[in-house]
């Protein structure tokens, strides 16, 4: 049966003015961003960035786009070249785009144009803490992200730092869209379970589009 546009619709969760969650968004496409994660990072390998304050990532990451987010005891920034290769980061592929770009618009965001895809790849216990994604120019532009594989629990918190987290499971295809109010909403990801994927075998990938400039 073809899904209408009001089983289509229904699957939009609103979790905040501004922050919405698209159940299955990319499913028709997991298998072929899976394959173009791969391609990306056979020419800039997934590692394990080291924070500002010295502690090793659980999460392995990698990019694609014109910039690319990366840590090291300096600092986050955005940045043209891969630091492990010193080569310019991957090009972004047409359909990571697309994507982005008709999710934003689903979302009430038109004019999303993306320079950045972060490429996070979870493992078994890997976890991203609370924080907030404001290392972007223009707060104005939303971030779109993409759940792939395994199963996992965002963490979904509020505007302060304390503000007790909302859980919510994501699966693969899952996307979100999030911008204007809820741009600065603290946010994490729950350690990864032990599991295996038929896409991603033992792994979550996550692709968030950011616009940096
Ligand atoms: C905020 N990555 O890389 S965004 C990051 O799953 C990052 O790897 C997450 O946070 C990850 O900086 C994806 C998590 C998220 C999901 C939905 C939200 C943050 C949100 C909805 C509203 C506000
Ligand atoms: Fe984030």
């Amino acid at each position: 049966m073809v899904q209408s546009r009001s089983l289509f619709s229904s699957r939009r969760e609103v979790l905040a003015d501004g922050a919405v969650l698209l159940r299955g968004f990319a499913e028709a496409d997991a298998a072929a961003l899976v394959n173009s994660i791969a391609t990306i990072a056979s020419a800039a390998p997934f590692r394990h960035l080291i924070t500002p304050g010295g502690h090793k990532m659980s999460v392995a990451m990698t990019n694609c786009g014109t910039a690319g987010w990366v840590s090291d005891r300096t600092g986050y920034r955005y940045d043209a070249f891969d630091p492990t290769t010193g080569q310019m980061w991957p090009e972004m592929p047409d359909e990571f785009l697309s994507l982005a770009r008709r999710a934003a618009v689903e979302a009430g965001f038109e004019n999303f144009r993306p320079d950045v895809c972060l490429i996070n790849r979870y493992e078994t216990g890997a976890r991203l803490t609370l924080h907030q994604d404001h290392d972007e120019r223009d707060l104005s532009e939303p971030i779109v992200s993409v759940s792939l594989g395994l199963p996992a629990t965002f963490l979904f918190g509020g505007l302060r730092r304390a503000d007790k987290p909302a859980r919510i499971l994501v699966e693969n295809g899952d996307v979100a869209v999030w911008g204007g109010p809820a741009r600065l909403t603290y946010h994490g990801v729950d350690r990864l379970p032990a599991g295996i994927h038929p896409l991603t075998g033992p792994y979550r990938f996550n692709l968030t589009f950011r616009r940096s400039t």
